[in-house]
């Protein structure tokens, strides 16, 4: 293995540099080990917790000082410390931001190059609307709105519906892929949304999706209700150390809901500290019910219900419960990216 240094900049004569600048050209040795590091990438992505209680006043400020109608989506975007306020990043995959919508408002239909998910804070009577299906908005909901689906956001109750929104706007923007089209409001066609009637329980899809070809999106709305409820299940027939987590999937297929964003929900158990390897991708992860204390990297951050943290790739992360009930978080990550450009790692913490 070569240990010897490699050329800098300065070790070239001035008037070759500038002939190669004129040319649109630049040599890769000086900027070699900057882009390809040994054995572990360079990350400015930072551990960093956004928390809701600090978040939430400023949130409802833009409501009285920015009309929906001059904001298209009003959101606070969590921008990592790590990666700068201008690229609208948590880590270097995922946007996210908190979504205020106030009774009465409505944010209009349109579709996009990104797919986004809703993941539910706080409020009733929220929906949204996503290809002519309604999917109402309860806290810790999970709604999908894949690339290129319309979508539409209403507020019929009576207090601030807030969500906190992730995309994989990063990916599409890095690729010069996202634009957006506005429509018309969508005729809505459904009472209950399909995860009431059509994908009730996990193992039994309608029986004309069997040797058909199989819709790439049949399911937009996971009701927490159900989730906490499978977590809670899941809980009572696991030995203590086995990680109560269980991954949204597309029903039809079995596989990932989104191609680029995976989402996941886990609960730790009073007292539980979980210690996952180290993985290859990044994520967020969005505090629904309880209170702890993750160690990401070495960096100690405590959080409560609302709260999201940013995971930066390869990082060493422990999660743990500090309160005396069950703590229920939300994951999402890029690992489905990773798996389809077959770069996926898991590692031995550090
Ligand atoms: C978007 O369309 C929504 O539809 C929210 O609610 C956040 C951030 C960037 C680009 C598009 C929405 C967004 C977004």
């Amino acid at each position: 293995m070569s240990v010897a240094p490699l050329g800098t900049l300065n070790d070239l004569p001035k008037d070759y540099v500038a002939a190669l600048s004129d040319l649109s050209l630049a040599p890769l040795w000086p900027s070699l080990r900057d882009v390809l590091p040994h054995d572990m990438p360079s990350r400015a992505t930072r551990p960093h917790v956004w928390r809701y209680g600090a978040i939430r006043p400023n949130l409802l400020r833009a409501g009285e000082l920015t009309p929906i109608e001059k904001a298209e989506r009003r959101v606070l975007v969590l921008c990592n410390p790590g990666l700068g306020l201008e690229r609208l990043i948590a880590t270097p995959t995922i946007y996210a931001g908190l979504q205020l919508i106030l009774p009465g408002e409505t944010a209009e239909a349109h579709r996009h190059t990104p797919s986004a998910i809703r993941f539910v804070i706080e409020g009733d009577g929220g929906y949204t609307v996503v290809n002519g299906e309604k999917c109402p908005m309860e806290k810790g909901d999970l709604i999908l709105t894949p690339s290129g689906s319309w979508h539409e956001h209403w507020h019929a109750g009576k207090n601030p519906v807030v969500w906190l929104d992730a995309l994989d706007l990063p990916v599409i923007y890095a690729l010069e892929h996202s634009y957006v089209v506005d429509g018309a409001r969508q005729t809505i066609k459904n009472g209950a949304d399909r995860s009431m009637t059509h994908y009730r329980r996990a193992g039994l899809v309608p029986y004309s999706v069997l040797g058909k070809r199989r819709e790439d999106y049949p399911l937009m709305r996971f009701p927490w209700r159900e989730v906490r409820a499978a977590l809670v299940d899941m809980a009572s027939g696991c030995g203590p150390r086995e990680p109560v987590h269980l991954a949204y999937v597309n029903p039809q297929t079995g596989g990932e809901c989104l191609p680029i964003l995976g989402f996941s929900a886990q609960m730790l158990r009073p007292g539980e500290e979980v210690r996952p390897p180290r993985r290859s991708c990044s994520s967020i992860m969005h505090v629904i019910e309880g209170r702890g204390v993750s160690q990401i990297d070495g960096v100690t951050l405590h959080w409560d219900e609302s709260d999201t943290i940013a995971v930066p790739t390869h990082a060493d992360v422990s999660h743990r419960n500090m309160g005396e009930r069950p703590a229920f978080v939300f994951h999402v990550d890029d690992a489905p990216l990773h798996r389809k450009l077959g770069v996926y790692e898991e590692h031995e913490r550090l």
